[in-house]
């Protein structure tokens, strides 16, 4: 039965890397070798968050440590595991945190030719009331290690060459991409292993959800005003959207790559970029979108005109006065980050809801 063999024959997220990495005759095993350490991380940091309750508990009678040490922030804690797992899988050259003000430099006789962007715990601030929270991370390549300088990081989106993240939620959940469509493994905690459980997730066409902080809608610009309005009114005859917010962005874009609809974080007049980090939020997001064959968004691009099949960006060329086309399809993994924790709107999801939100904007000009 197709049944027992699933449960007899485990494909665990190594074996899976190891598969994938199998079809590239030149590779060597040092992406697999990362992964690992990056799986390690999420799984520790897994089991401290389901022991934060306990933790408190615990801390509460015994007030500090034996060290007299307060007990460190998960967020820190989850960030010093992170580094020391990066930088000891001998695979890294510059890691970005966003729990980190510099970038991470790895020292040369430890370095890699990998480059690692990461959020080690996103949505923190929800920890104490047991909301889902998760770990987003991107990566890139570079070629010579040796001479790894922050520009190797500032690069946009669509060069990475791999991106996930994990979701500490009911379940634990890691999601990948390594540029060929996106998978999505469980952890097995009696295993302690990442079993695959969502083979080649594809995000639906068009969705009956929308996610978005609607707190901040007197802010809000008309694009974006326009479209929730859509999914709240919808003019065309279709049904009214549901609205789902978790306030946690890996758990809001999970249930969105799962169940379709989209997810937003625009700008608004209090914050002209949004809230979103460019380097460990928005591309990683961006980039399972675009494999799960859905579409992300940036809505920051002013010059963009409508030519009638989709939205295309166009330039104005003050000396011939001609609209140039210059950003055929805006899309957010275009973007080129000039510093590292760097902010963006953003909006992904379903390929047809994106749509609509583009048109709004191309509308807009
Ligand atoms: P954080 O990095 O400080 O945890 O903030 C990021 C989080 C995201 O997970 C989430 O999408 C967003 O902030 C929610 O913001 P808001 O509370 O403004 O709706
Ligand atoms: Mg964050």
């Amino acid at each position: 039965h197709a049944a027992d063999a699933m449960h007899t024959d485990l494909m665990t997220i190594t074996r899976f890397v190891l598969n994938e990495q199998s079809k590239y005759p030149e590779s060597r095993g040092d992406f697999s070798i990362l992964l690992s350490h990056i799986v390690l991380g999420c799984k520790f940091v897994c089991a401290a968050v389901n022991k934060a309750g306990l933790a408190k508990l615990i801390g509460l009678a015994g007030e500090t440590n034996v060290q007299g040490e307060e007990q460190k922030k998960l967020d820190v804690l989850s960030n010093e595991v992170f580094v020391k797992a990066l930088v000891s899988s001998g695979r890294t050259c510059i890691l970005v945190s966003e729990e980190d003000e510099e970038a991470i430099i790895v020292e040369p006789s430890k370095r890699g030719k990998y480059c690692v962007v990461f959020d080690p715990l996103d949505g923190s601030s929800n920890i104490d009331c047991g909301v889902s929270i998760g770990t987003i991370f991107g990566i890139y390549m570079i070629k010579d290690a040796g001479a790894a300088r922050l520009e190797d990081v500032l690069q946009p989106g669509k060069n990475m060459v791999a991106a996930g993240y994990c979701m500490y939620g009911s379940s634990c959940t890691l999601v990948l991409s390594t540029g060929s469509g996106v998978n999505g493994f469980t952890l097995d905690p009696s295993l302690g292993e990442f079993i695959l459980t969502h083979p080649d997730i594809k995000i639906p066409k068009k969705g009956k959800i929308y996610s978005v902080n609607e707190g901040n809608a007197k802010n809000w610009d008309g694009p974006t005003a326009k479209f929730v309005e859509k999914c709240k009114f919808p003019n065309d005859g279709s049904p009214a959207k549901s609205l789902r917010y978790i306030g946690s962005m890996v758990a809001d874009v999970h249930r969105t790559l799962l169940y379709g609809g989209v997810f937003l974080y625009p700008a608004d007049k209090k914050s002209p970029n949004g809230k979103l980090r460019v380097l460990y939020e928005v591309f990683p997001m961006s980039f399972l979108m675009e494999q799960a064959g859905g579409q992300s968004f940036t809505g920051k691009e002013r010059l963009v005109l409508s030519t009638g099949s989709g939205v295309n960006g166009f330039t104005l060329d003050p000396s011939l006065g001609e609209f140039i086309l210059t950003h055929p399809d805006i899309k957010a993994l275009d973007l080129v980050p000039k510093k590292i924790h760097e902010r963006s709107p953003i909006f992904l999801g379903s390929y047809d809801d994106v749509e609509e939100i583009k048109a709004l904007y191309a509308a807009e000009e």
